[in-house]
């Protein structure tokens, strides 16, 4: 006949589900006032043949208890890992987190690509204040007081003296002040004119440059500017040489490629021209030569000058500038 205390340690084992549950059921039976130990205890008031038939079946449960607890113990300890593993599983094939990167601005980019191209080409950068003198804005570039091309350009004014640059060739002119030639160098940055609509903001960027040396030719402007259209815009673009007026410079052309967003039959963007101008250039005028301190006669030079923005525009087919500066990161995440 099975002991019913065994019997009563067997149902109590079967509902364990719980370490907690196992310490109080492990207690219960052979905890210090447990009730095999409390059985254990009061042996001794038996006479002596029953104390160790009963002693030997005491101690037989108590050894089964220990080794149910212990066997029960592992059991649930097994589960619980098991459990752990599968709740707090980690996927590591499962991707990272996306993230935004920054990026460079269109208009930088193609700032950086110019200066790329011209470095090749062995021009270095020079920079200046875009709080200029009158004097280096216009007086130095052979446009005096009262001359028409004040007009031209809408020009920001500080004071009678001090204007914000329209454009980098006073650069130029604080640059030549200074060094003699050879001289070849771009002078990248920002100009102001009091101008604004879908094709002008009153801030720009401009690239400028100018080589001076002895015996420097309009060949030479040609076989740069050409080259570097063609680096800019592709190798198979067509390009224009039209004659112009600056007053820095003489002889003066404007320089035009074949529009890249009609294949030149004609667009809005050409204004059905076939054609698109995209740099001012020529021979520096000597008044700017004689402005610098340069001696008369000895040096020659070419000069040119392009909007950093209408050329992105061009490449890229925007057809508003305002979109530069709007900071739309649906617009400039395209770039
Ligand atoms: C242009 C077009 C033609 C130019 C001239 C000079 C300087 F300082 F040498 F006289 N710098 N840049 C120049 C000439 C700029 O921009 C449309």
């Amino acid at each position: 006949m099975e002991d019913p205390l065994k019997q009563q340690f067997l149902i109590d084992l079967n509902k364990i589900d719980s370490l907690q549950a196992l310490l109080n059921t492990k207690a219960k039976y052979i905890g210090k006032k447990g009730i095999l130990t409390e059985k254990i205890k009061i042996l001794g008031q038996l006479p002596q043949e029953e104390r160790k038939a009963q002693g030997k079946i005491l101690n037989e449960l108590k050894n089964f208890i220990e080794e149910q607890i212990k066997n029960k113990e592992s059991e649930l300890k097994q589960n619980q890992i098991r459990e752990s593993l599968t709740r707090d599983y980690i996927d590591i094939t499962f991707p990272g987190k996306d993230y935004y990167f920054g990026g460079s601005h269109p208009v930088n980019k193609t700032l950086l690509e110019i200066i790329d191209i011209f470095s090749e080409l062995g021009f270095t950068i020079e920079e200046g204040p875009e709080v200029e003198l009158d004097y280096y804005n216009f007086e130095a570039l052979n446009i005096p007081k009262n001359h028409p091309a004040r007009d031209m350009q809408d020009t920001f004014y500080v004071n009678e003296d001090v204007v914000l640059r329209t454009h980098t060739s006073p650069v130029q002119v604080r640059v030549m002040e200074k060094k003699k030639p050879p001289l070849r160098f771009i002078s990248p940055g920002k100009v102001y004119r009091c101008d604004s609509d879908v094709t002008h903001t009153p801030m720009f960027h401009q690239v400028e440059g100018l080589m001076v040396d002895e015996e420097v030719s309009f060949s030479h402007l040609k076989g740069m500017l050409i080259y570097f259209l063609q680096r800019f815009f592709g190798k198979k673009i067509p390009v224009r040489f039209r004659p112009s007026f600056f007053p820095f410079t003489e002889p003066s052309t404007e320089i035009d490629i074949g529009c890249i967003i009609c294949g030149a039959k004609g667009c809005r963007v050409c204004k059905g021209t076939g054609w698109l101008e995209v740099l001012g250039a020529g021979m520096v005028h000597p008044n700017v030569f004689k402005f610098a301190g340069y001696p008369d006669r000895k040096y020659t030079g070419f000069a040119f000058g392009m909007g950093v923005e209408r050329l992105t525009m061009l490449k890229y087919g925007i057809d508003d500038i305002r979109l530069f500066f709007d900071n739309d990161i649906r617009f400039l995440r395209q770039f």
